[in-house]
Parts: C-alpha cells; sequence; structure tokens
C-alpha cells in the first residue's frame, strides 16, 4: 500500500462482529451496544464488535460453571490436551487472517503479528503436551495410610486481556487453564477486541464442548469489573496496569478468587565495560524499540559502565534514528503506530517530562513526518537521565529509552533494583562470576545474561513487586491454574 493511498479515507464499511461467543452460542449483546476498534494506522473505524456488559458476563460465567460439570468434565487429560493441540493446529492454519485483524487492531507490523500468532500456536502446544502430565504425588505420611495429592482444577477462569499481543496473551492463558480442565470466559481489552472473537470461531470449529470457553468483548470497568466480582468466577488471569489489578483484587475480595497478575515493567538493561559491545547494542536497540514499545518486558533503561557510557549512548542514538516508522502492512516497516490516542499521548507526555528533567535527548522526541493520521512517535533516546525521575522509574509504554552511566558493579545493582517494578531484568558481561553475582541479586522474575527477555513456554514468566504474582508459561503457570488436594486413606485394620 502506498502512503498516499494509506492516508486517503477508505470507503471500507467497518466489518461487523456482531455476536458474543456463549455457550457454544453466538448471541447477541443484551444491550445491541458495539465497541468500535479504530485502526491506529489510519484512525479511522475497522471494525464494530458487540459489546458484553455485566448481563452478558453472567450469562458466560454460569456457561462455564455447567461446562465444568458437563462432558468436559469427564475428558481424560490425553483428550483434553488433543483438543488443545487441534485449536494450535487451528490458530497455525489462519495464521495469516489472524496476523491480519491484529495488525489492523493493534497496529503492529504484520511480520511482527505473524511471529506472533505462529507463537501462540506453539504456547497451545506446549501445553497440549502438559495435559496429561499434571501429576500429584504420594506422601509417606504414616505407614498405615494412603496419602496422595490430586491436581484438580480451580474451575471458572476470569481472562483479561490488554491490547498489546492479544492472541499471544491470550494462548498463555487459554494454555494451562484449559490443560489443567478449568473452562474460561475470555475478556479482550475493548482497544483490540477481534481477535480474540476469531479465537472464539476457532474453538468452536475445534469442537470443544458448550461454554468451555467463551469470549466476551467490553469495557473494564463493566465487563472486566463484572467478571472480577462475580462470585462463581473462581480465578482471574490478567495482564494490565497495575492500578487495575489493585481494583481487581478489590473486587475479587467477595469470593476470594485466585489472581495471577502480569502488570508490566520498567526493565533494566546492564552493559558492564567487558561486554561484546556489537551485541549488547543490537539486542538494546532490538529490545527497546520493538512493539513501538508497548510491551512489558522490554528494556527501557540501560545502564552502561562509565568507561563505555559515552560510545554506546551515541550508537544506540544513531541505530534507533535508522528505525524505520510506518505502516503495519509495509514490509520496510519496522516498527507501527501506538496502538490507542491515549498510548500516544502518553508517550509523548512522558517525552515532554524527559526534556523538562534535563535530560539529554539524543535522537526522536517527536512525531515521524509524513502520516498526517495514526498514532505515530519517533524511537527516542535520552541520555544522562536521573534514575529517581519520572521518566526513569514509570512504565511509559513507547519507544522511549533512558540512558544512564553506572561506575560498579555495586551501584548498577543498586540502580537495577531502584524501581517498584521487578518483571525482567539483563546483563551484558565476559565475566562468569559476575554474571551468575548479579543475575541472584536482581529482583525481577526473569533474568537474562548476555540475550535479553528470553520469553518462552518453557520459562517461567511473571514479576516481583508491582509487576505482579503469579507466573506463566512452563510448567509453574500450572500451578496457579490447579487446586492440590491432599487425600488420606486409612490402611489399619485395627481400631484406633
Ligand atoms: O490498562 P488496563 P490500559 C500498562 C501500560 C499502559 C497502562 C495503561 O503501562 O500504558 O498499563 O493501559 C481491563 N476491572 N499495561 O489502561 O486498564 C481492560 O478492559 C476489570 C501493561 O489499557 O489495565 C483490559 O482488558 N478489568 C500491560 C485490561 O484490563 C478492567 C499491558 C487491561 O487494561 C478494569 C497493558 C476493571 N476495573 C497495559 N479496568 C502489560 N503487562 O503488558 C480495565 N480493565
Amino acid at each position: 500500500m502506498s502512503e498516499a493511498s494509506a492516508f486517503a479515507p477508505s470507503q471500507e464499511e467497518p466489518r461487523r462482529y456482531d455476536r458474543l461467543f456463549i455457550d457454544g452460542e453466538w448471541v447477541a449483546a443484551r444491550s445491541g451496544r458495539v465497541i468500535r476498534s479504530i485502526d491506529p494506522s489510519t484512525e479511522e473505524v475497522w471494525a464494530e464488535v458487540a459489546e458484553a456488559d455485566a448481563d452478558d458476563v453472567d450469562d458466560a460465567v454460569q456457561a462455564a460453571r455447567r461446562a465444568l460439570r458437563g462432558p468436559w468434565g469427564g475428558y481424560s487429560p490425553t483428550k483434553r490436551g488433543e483438543m488443545l493441540s487441534k485449536l494450535a493446529g487451528l490458530v497455525r492454519r489462519d495464521a495469516r487472517r489472524l496476523a491480519e485483524i491484529e495488525s489492523r487492531d493493534n497496529g503492529k507490523p504484520l511480520r511482527d503479528t505473524l511471529g506472533e500468532v505462529q507463537r501462540a500456536a506453539d504456547w497451545l502446544t506446549f501445553f497440549a503436551g502438559a495435559a496429561d502430565k499434571i501429576n500429584g504425588h504420594q506422601i509417606p505420611y504414616r505407614p498405615d495410610a494412603l496419602a496422595y495429592t490430586r491436581l484438580e482444577p480451580v474451575g471458572v477462569v476470569g481472562a483479561i486481556l490488554p491490547w498489546n499481543s492479544p492472541i499471544s496473551l491470550c494462548s498463555w492463558k487459554l494454555g494451562p487453564a484449559l490443560a489443567a480442565g478449568n473452562t474460561v470466559v475470555l475478556k479482550p481489552a475493548e482497544q483490540t477486541p477481534v481477535s480474540l472473537v476469531e479465537i472464539g470461531r476457532l474453538v468452536e470449529e475445534a469442537g470443544f464442548p458448550a461454554g468451555v470457553v467463551n469470549v466476551v468483548p467490553g469495557y473494564g470497568p463493566l465487563a472486566g469489573a463484572a467478571l472480577a466480582a462475580h462470585p462463581h468466577v473462581n480465578k482471574i488471569s490478567f495482564t494490565g496496569h497495575h492500578g487495575t489489578a489493585a481494583a481487581i483484587m478489590k473486587a475479587a475480595s467477595g469470593n476470594l478468587k485466585r489472581c495471577s497478575f502480569e502488570c508490566g515493567g520498567k526493565s533494566p538493561y546492564i552493559v558492564f565495560a567487558d561486554a561484546d559491545f556489537e551485541r549488547a547494542l543490537s539486542v538494546a536497540v532490538h529490545s527497546a524499540f520493538r512493539s513501538t514499545g508497548q510491551s512489558c518486558s522490554l528494556a527501557s533503561r540501560i545502564f552502561v559502565e562509565r568507561p563505555l557510557y559515552e560510545k554506546f549512548a551515541a550508537a544506540i542514538a544513531e541505530r534507533a534514528g535508522r528505525i524505520r516508522v510506518g505502516m503495519p502492512f509495509d514490509e520496510r516497516t519496522h516498527i507501527g503506530p501506538h496502538t490507542s490516542a491515549q498510548q500516544r499521548d502518553k508517550t509523548e507526555q512522558y517525552i515532554a517530562l524527559g526534556r523538562e528533567s534535563g535530560a539529554r535527548i539524543l535522537t526522536g522526541g517527536g512525531r515521524p513526518r509524513g502520516f498526517p493520521r495514526g498514532y505515530f512517535v519517533e524511537p527516542t533516546v535520552f541520555a544522562d537521565v536521573d534514575n529517581r525521575s519520572r521518566l526513569a522509574r514509570e512504565e511509559v509504554f513507547g519507544p522511549v529509552l533512558a540512558v544512564m552511566p553506572f561506575d560498579d558493579e555495586e551501584q548498577a545493582v543498586e540502580f537495577a533494583n531502584d524501581t517498584d517494578y521487578g518483571l525482567v531484568g539483563g546483563l551484558w558481561t565476559s565475566d562468569v562470576g559476575r554474571a551468575h553475582r548479579v543475575a541472584a541479586k536482581i529482583e525481577a522474575g526473569l533474568v537474562s545474561v548476555n540475550t535479553f527477555r528470553p520469553v518462552h513456554y518453557m520459562l517461567p514468566y511473571g514479576g516481583y513487586k508491582l509487576s505482579g504474582f503469579g507466573r506463566e508459561n512452563g510448567f509453574d503457570a500450572i500451578r496457579e491454574y490447579t487446586e492440590v488436594k491432599a487425600v488420606v486413606v486409612d490402611l489399619a485394620q485395627d481400631m484406633p
């Protein structure tokens, strides 16, 4: 698509998705209202999606509750795994279509969304394989008793999704929840509801029993809050802002729901003077700006040991200046627009804060030329940022990087941990001893050495501090979706 044609007002009618997926049926929203989903690269409404409110959420929860006692409850773990495998296959089959939808809803380049959809299928495949390996264990409690544990589903899971990677993060929740035998009510983010409605279609095609997965797009304070407060929801799995997590926790307290929260980060990326400069540099650029900075695990604070500092800061600014901002369907594009005007405005506020704080702006700081519409901002690098300033402490969630110097190992760790967040951290060094020492000291759920954010279905992922609690991915995720029941059978023949 040429830039001129991309910005001509489109003649296209918004696509209509006028049904919610509840109890295996496609039903109209009770209110009859719709969510208008905006294409962030053109600012035009490209899809209208039925909007669920509290009544629809209640229908979905009741359906999910019935489904626990229906055929799904009688499926063997292997059969649950087979169903997940089938779903993974359908996601792979439709990868291109799903990626196109995701790019329109979210604004990411098609190359990135294609990768995310493929990875979502990989995640579902991993959990398909895990389904029949969820074992309890036997406990040598007494010689005349048999004691063992059973890992049982928690029940109805409310999955509240953000807008930055909907299909991918949906697979992180759907995979372990279904592998462990739960049923799910999925609440997509209001900014990006379409791809998860499509997942509902694939769930139907895969042949899951009615009510096992329900999809209810809706606004956070209405549908999201109703799910969080619902007395028959047993667990909430949420990805989003920590303030929202706190509101959910409060709402969830009525029936003491289990909760797991992944709430973003302000990840430190430490470059020691003995690091492989080129690799540390390329990975830093990639890790700071991909997804337009709208990812919880990106490197947003780069600490460089003083002897390398000026050289590294200049090099990263030079590379950042070469990142091609563009339309999501243009193959030359490295990063697209923000997903919403709200996020674009937030990024610009932090750029203004950075300027006011006296930090040195090395590149970017404005809107790129040639885009009369769309939520685009240039990749921006600040040097000499004060680690106590708001720019360094708060999650921007945009393409804005803070680069800071440090003098020794102790100070690097102190700076890295001087944050309210604790999701991801990384360091670059050729000193093996230091690698392990620093990795042990960084307060974050995922720490990497000489690489960054190796997010994978086999690796547990989750936060310390304000980044949340609970773990996704790997077998640790299964723990979040199971109750442990201890069973004791008395084997004694004599009366006690
Ligand atoms: O998040 P919200 P927002 C961070 C990032 C971003 C900021 C704000 O810094 O700039 O949060 O984003 C639903 N009860 N992250 O405002 O509101 C909402 O409908 C129940 C980091 O979009 O937390 C959506 O489905 N649910 C993050 C989901 O919560 C409610 C990803 C996330 O939206 C609700 C996204 C309520 N009262 C944002 N209010 C990450 N960790 O990757 C809203 N929601």
